[in-house]
């Protein structure tokens, strides 16, 4: 049996400069990885966009510009545990706007709590969940021609490298209608203090989330990765705004990989690139919009400036 999985690890461990593609962190543990993660004192993203979420709803709605009468439909790309988006949603019911909540995610677990959990706190919410992944999804939206608003929080977009971002924002705008809007959760370029200790946490749960791939191969493609042969090592370069993840190999040796019958060879000191995590400013943003029809209307920071949630239209 031949998977995209297996194929995509084959691939990134054959090249020169051996890569793992960050999508498949996210399995049950790591999943649960990355909710510790939310929650690590240095990891500040997410109570960055809380932040902004929970203060300044009253402004994310009025940048919205939304027409109260016509019904809408509020549709987020990789919801998740829906914390921030919570915010916006309570706020929307009890103005009375006229909307459905369509989350999109991967993972049909998180979707089916995530209902649950919409269904307690805010009883009056229409929710229509949808599972896979958003770059696909996208087209299934074309098919209704309702206003739309579509959340894409979390600086999920920093996970792809720039020409990525830019085809996926393309074809993000060419799902949507002149005059919808996107809010786009971005971290902002900052100093590499406040950065890099957010992907090097004290407690070591980036480290494992990290290795959590290393885990998965060995697990499920029936390979000998020695954990303790291999560091985490993230770095970031200020002056382009990205920080990449990676896992550097401590000696020379060798990995064998059963389900691909293959054995890949490790110098010491070489590097396996997992994650990139860019960071944004407006100059950034605009050159990733350039060659789609949208334009930023507005940006909403939190108080300490370190996140951005920009409303773009179509
Ligand atoms: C969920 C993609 C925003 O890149 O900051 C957290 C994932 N990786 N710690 C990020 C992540 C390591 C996270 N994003």
């Amino acid at each position: 049996m031949n998977t995209k999985f297996q194929n995509d690890i084959n691939e990134g461990l054959s090249k020169a400069l051996k890569s793992l593609p960050s999508k498949y962190f996210y399995d049950k543990t790591g999943d649960d990885l990355f909710v510790k993660i939310m929650n690590l004192p240095e990891y500040y993203l997410t109570k960055a966009e809380f932040d902004i979420f929970k203060n300044q709803t009253k402004n994310i709605i009025a940048a919205l510009d939304i027409n109260p009468n016509v019904y809408f439909e509020l549709i987020e790309l990789g919801a998740g545990d829906g914390t921030k988006t919570k915010e916006l949603l309570k706020v929307l019911i009890s103005e009375n706007f006229n909307f459905d909540y369509i989350p999109i995610d991967i993972s049909n677990n998180a979707l089916k709590q995530l209902e649950t959990n919409l269904n307690t706190e805010i009883p009056n919410l229409n929710v229509t969940k949808k599972q896979g992944d958003y770059f696909n999804v996208l087209d299934g939206l074309k098919t209704s021609n309702h206003p739309k608003v579509v959340l894409f929080l979390g600086s999920n977009i920093g996970n792809m490298e720039d020409e990525k971002a830019k085809r996926f924002i393309s074809k993000l705008s060419s799902s949507l209608n002149p005059n919808d809007k996107v809010v786009l959760g971005v971290d902002l370029i900052k100093s590499k203090d406040i950065v890099l200790p957010a992907y090097n946490d004290k407690a070591g749960i980036t480290k494992a989330f990290n290795f959590n791939l290393l885990n998965r191969i060995n697990k499920e493609l029936d390979a000998n990765f020695n954990i303790d042969q291999f560091s985490h090592q993230p770095e970031y370069t200020e002056t382009e705004g990205i920080a990449r993840s990676y896992i550097v190999s401590n000696t020379d040796q060798e990995v064998h990989i059963g389900a691909l019958n293959k054995t890949f060879q490790f110098k010491k000191g070489e590097k396996i690139h997992t994650e990139i995590s860019r960071k944004y400013n407006d100059e950034i943003l605009n050159s990733i919009l350039e060659n789609s029809s949208l334009r930023i209307v507005t940006k909403l920071l939190d108080t300490k400036s370190y996140f951005a949630d920009y409303i773009l239209i179509k």
